[in-house]
């Protein structure tokens, strides 16, 4: 048994998307996403997406597996290259400027194919309160903003924003100089994060300029997360460092973000790509 897939990439956080509007369920396992995600042994991803059918008045259902087998409740990278990949599935030209209902873990997510090719989201209400994100770090009714986190023998002023996913981000004078691949995991897993976080460090350059780095949840280091790059937003606004409008300069690009005061809701955009399709088969 083999199944098309097509491999599409946001800003470099790739995926396998996966053709899954015959049903309901996701057509391969997390164990075998684990498979597929491999750069070695399989096709190579941060994870795989599978375009569902909707729910209610939606579209499309989208589910993820991370890298790792976890599934996470929402995927910003992911939802701009799934709706590229829908318009791709339903024929529509590269002009096409159409808005897709999607649902997924985190709620209603709307992104928008726009005339240049670049899809803009919105990624819907930041979640502030302990017990939303969740995180022991505060009181369950409480924000979390600038507390101390300890973590490798050091105290770190942590902010956590959940957009559907936990987001921890901390402000620092050097982004580059962060050692990202020994701290990260020790965040994803610290005892005051139940279901782990993905883990930002942000340089705010200008007030609407950030450079950001991140270790994820499931999936370690990536060049982009569209999730944590509107969390850092936030993060950035709720410490009174960045406008409401920001650059967010990831190692594989730039996303413009946007936490809008009239809805206080928060739009993403950036582009989405085709890499290749492809034929795999199911790994046992
Ligand atoms: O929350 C998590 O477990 C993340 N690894 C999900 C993926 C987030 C992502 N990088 C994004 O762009 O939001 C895809």
């Amino acid at each position: 048994m083999t199944s098309q897939f097509a491999k599409y990439h946001g800003l470099g956080n790739d995926f396998i998307l996966v053709d899954n509007r015959h049903q309901s369920e996701p057509c391969i396992t997390p164990e075998q996403a684990v498979k597929w995600c491999d750069r070695h042994f399989g096709i190579g991803a941060d994870g795989v997406i599978f375009a569902l059918p909707g729910q209610g008045d939606t579209d499309y259902t989208m589910r993820i597996f991370n890298s790792d087998g976890s599934e996470p409740e929402m995927c910003g990278n992911g939802i701009r290259c799934l709706a590229r990949f829908i318009a791709d599935l339903e024929g529509r030209s590269a002009t096409d400027t159409i808005a897709y209902q999607i649902h997924t873990l985190a709620g209603v997510i709307i992104p928008k194919l726009e005339a240049d090719g670049r899809v803009t989201v919105d990624m819907g209400l930041p979640r502030l309160l302990a017990k939303e994100i969740p995180t022991t770090l505060a009181e369950a009714e409480e924000k979390v903003i600038s507390r101390s986190l300890e973590v490798a023998g050091q105290t770190w002023e942590v902010t956590c924003v959940s957009m559907g996913n936990p987001h921890c981000i901390t402000f620092v004078d050097d982004v580059a100089a962060v050692p990202l691949a020994v701290i990260g995991p020790q965040f994803e897993h610290h005892s005051v994060f139940p279901q782990r976080t993905n883990t930002e460090f942000i340089e705010v350059v200008k007030s609407d300029y950030l450079k950001m780095r991140v270790w994820e949840r499931g999936a370690g280091i990536t060049l982009a997360c569209g999730t944590g790059a509107c969390a850092s937003l936030v993060a950035g606004v709720l410490t009174e460092r960045c406008d409401r409008r920001a650059t967010v300069e990831l190692p594989g690009g730039c996303l413009e973000i946007e936490w809008s005061a009239a809805d206080d809701r928060l739009y993403m955009t950036g582009p989405a790509e085709l890499v290749f399709t492809g034929e795999m088969g199911y790994p046992s």
